[in-house]
Parts: structure tokens; C-alpha cells; sequence
């Protein structure tokens, strides 16, 4: 199968890889949270093996019934408040931080890497878990970020996890409003049918086309446009090297496919992959 660990010397060749290039995306999916306990989406225990997305994660979704997006929006965010980041997080924001030429695109909107970042100066991280601020310009999330909230009118974002449903009054007072014009406020995050924001997309894949390295690390590559942005380091001549338990359609496209956990291996490849 193209791409699979053929040797254990694997490792060190695409470690080596990715300290001689110039340039490195990272693209992440929800099975870099996993190890934190984070509920990935399409694995046999995932959110939409237990949800329906079109009646949770789409704009009609919300129109119809945003007091029940919001409850289930609501137990994310609680569930997600008590993950911690894991070593794969870890590993990545000690190599963002030492490769100024590296950048993170992530699908996820845990806001755990954001948290490593945190973590790393520290043991443990602020016990009431605002969005920590990303360093600038190095994390890119395509879908949005879950313990943000944005105005469904005047596009107003609070970065409050605790902007939850108001307690009592009637299903529909729950629904947490703008401070600004009283509109709905809905998660700050990308649903199905809807466009990515455009800037930050545009440098995702800007990024990845003048990349030589794209580490791809827990996704199934099946939603786009994310699933394409390790195709642009490709047709830019650049190596993919992916990270997952299972196969995906990305990884016939790899230069290295190695399966298993992103909380082992991705500090295994990225230890000491500082510029040469
Ligand atoms: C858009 C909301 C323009 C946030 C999500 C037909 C063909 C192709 C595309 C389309 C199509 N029809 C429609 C589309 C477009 C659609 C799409 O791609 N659909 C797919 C599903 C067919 N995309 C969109 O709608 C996007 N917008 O295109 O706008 C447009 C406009 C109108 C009409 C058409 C196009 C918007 C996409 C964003 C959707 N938002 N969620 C939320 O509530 O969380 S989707 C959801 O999927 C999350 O955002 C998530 O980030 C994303 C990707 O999932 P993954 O992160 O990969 O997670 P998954 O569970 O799938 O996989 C986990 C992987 O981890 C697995 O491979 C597993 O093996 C691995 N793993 C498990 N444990 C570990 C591990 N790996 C490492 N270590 C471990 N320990
Ligand atoms: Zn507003």
C-alpha cells in the first residue's frame, strides 16, 4: 500500500524530511483530540454515529431549531472544557514554536491546540478557559472555534465558553443573545453548506502550496475544501506524510503513511525537527 510504514527506519526518514524543509503545514482533525477524549466525528463512536449533522450543523439546522443546537452545542462545550491538550498537541505547538517557518491548519474547534500553547508555559492552564489568544498568525482554524460565539446578525464574536443557554424561562429564552443587537448568537463555528472564511483559507493554502512538507495528522480527509489543502503542497512538488490509525483517501497521495496515534508518533516525527 503506498505510503505505510515499510520500515521502522521510516520514522527518521520523514523526521529528517521535515527538519530539511523549507516550509511545513500542519493539518489536523479531530483524531489529534481523540487521546484527550474528545469525540471524533466519523469513527464508530463518533458525534455523527450518535448525531444527525444535518439536524445540528447546518444554518437550516439552526433556523429551525436554535434552542436545540444550542443544548447540543452547549454539552460540546462542557465536554470540551474538561479536555486537556495531549502529547500530540504538545509536540506540535514546541515545533510551531521553534520553526517559524512551520504553520498549523486545523479543522478542529476544540481549541486544544490553542491550549498547548498555554500548556507549555505552564503545568496546568487557567482553570476559566477563555479562548486562549493563538500566537498570531501561526494557527489557522478552517471551521471556527467552539467556545466562540458569533452574532447571527451583525457577525459580533464573543469569546466567552460561558455564553451557555440562560438558565429557566422558556426553550427560547435560553438562547444566549448579541450584547450589541439582541440577535441570536449561534457558535462560531463553520456548518455544513456554509463557506470557509475566505482570508483564512487563502493563506492555508497559500501555505501549503510554497510548503515542501504537509503533515497530515487526524482526518479522515473526507470534508472540503480542508481535504484539499495537502493536495496544493503536492502539486507544488512538496511530500505528504500522514498520521492516522486508518487508511484515508489521502493516503495512496503520501509519501509516508504511518498508522497509529497521533498522542505517540506525532512526537516521535516531530522531536528535534528544528530548521537545519
Ligand atoms: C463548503 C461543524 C462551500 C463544526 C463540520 C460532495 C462532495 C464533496 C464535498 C461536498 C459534497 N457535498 C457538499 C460538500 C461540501 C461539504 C463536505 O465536504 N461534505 C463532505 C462531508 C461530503 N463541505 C462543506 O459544506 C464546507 N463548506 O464547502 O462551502 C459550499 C457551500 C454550499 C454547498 C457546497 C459547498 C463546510 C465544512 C465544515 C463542516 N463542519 N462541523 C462542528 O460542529 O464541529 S464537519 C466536521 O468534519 C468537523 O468540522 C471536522 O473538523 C471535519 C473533518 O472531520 P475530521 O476532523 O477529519 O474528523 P473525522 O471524525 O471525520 O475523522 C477522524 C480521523 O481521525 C479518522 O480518520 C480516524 O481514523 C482518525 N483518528 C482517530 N483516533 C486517532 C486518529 N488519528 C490520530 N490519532 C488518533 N488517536
Ligand atoms: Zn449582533
Amino acid at each position: 500500500m503506498a505510503g505505510a510504514i515499510r520500515a521502522p527506519g521510516e520514522l527518521a526518514a520523514a523526521r529528517r524530511r521535515i527538519t530539511e524543509a523549507r516550509g511545513v503545514v500542519i493539518l489536523t482533525g479531530a483524531g489529534v483530540s481523540a487521546e484527550s477524549g474528545v469525540p471524533t466525528f466519523r469513527d464508530r463512536t463518533g458525534l455523527w454515529a450518535r448525531f444527525d449533522p444535518q439536524e445540528l450543523a447546518t444554518p437550516e439546522a439552526f433556523r429551525r431549531d436554535p434552542e436545540g443546537v444550542w443544548e447540543w452545542y452547549h454539552l460540546r462545550r462542557q465536554a470540551v472544557l474538561a479536555c486537556r491538550p495531549n502529547p500530540g498537541h504538545l509536540a506540535i505547538a514546541r515545533f510551531l514554536l521553534e520553526r517559524r517557518d512551520a504553520v498549523l491548519v486545523t479543522q478542529n474547534v476544540d481549541g486544544l491546540h490553542q491550549l498547548a500553547f498555554e500548556t507549555l508555559g505552564s503545568l496546568e492552564p487557567p482553570p476559566d478557559r477563555p479562548v486562549p489568544p493563538a500566537p498570531a498568525g501561526r494557527i489557522l482554524e478552517l471551521h471556527g472555534n467552539l467556545l466562540r460565539s458569533r452574532c447571527a446578525e451583525c457577525g459580533r464574536t464573543e469569546d466567552d465558553a460561558s455564553s451557555e443557554p440562560r438558565p429557566g424561562g422558556d426553550r427560547r429564552e435560553r438562547v444566549p443573545r448579541c450584547g450589541r443587537c439582541g440577535s441570536l448568537l449561534r457558535p462560531d463555528v463553520v456548518w455544513f453548506g456554509e463557506m470557509l472564511d475566505a482570508a483564512t483559507l487563502d493563506e492555508a493554502f497559500r501555505r501549503a502550496a510554497e510548503a515542501e512538507v504537509c503533515l497530515v495528522a487526524g482526518t479522515s480527509a473526507l470534508v472540503h475544501p480542508a481535504a484539499s489543502v495537502p493536495l496544493a503542497t503536492l502539486r507544488g512538488g512538496g511530500l505528504v506524510i500522514e498520521v492516522n490509525p486508518r487508511e484515508t483517501p489521502l493516503t495512496p497521495s503520501a509519501g509516508f503513511s504511518f498508522r497509529g496515534p497521533s498522542g505517540r508518533l506525532l512526537p516521535e516525527l516531530l522531536r528535534g525537527a528544528t530548521a537545519p
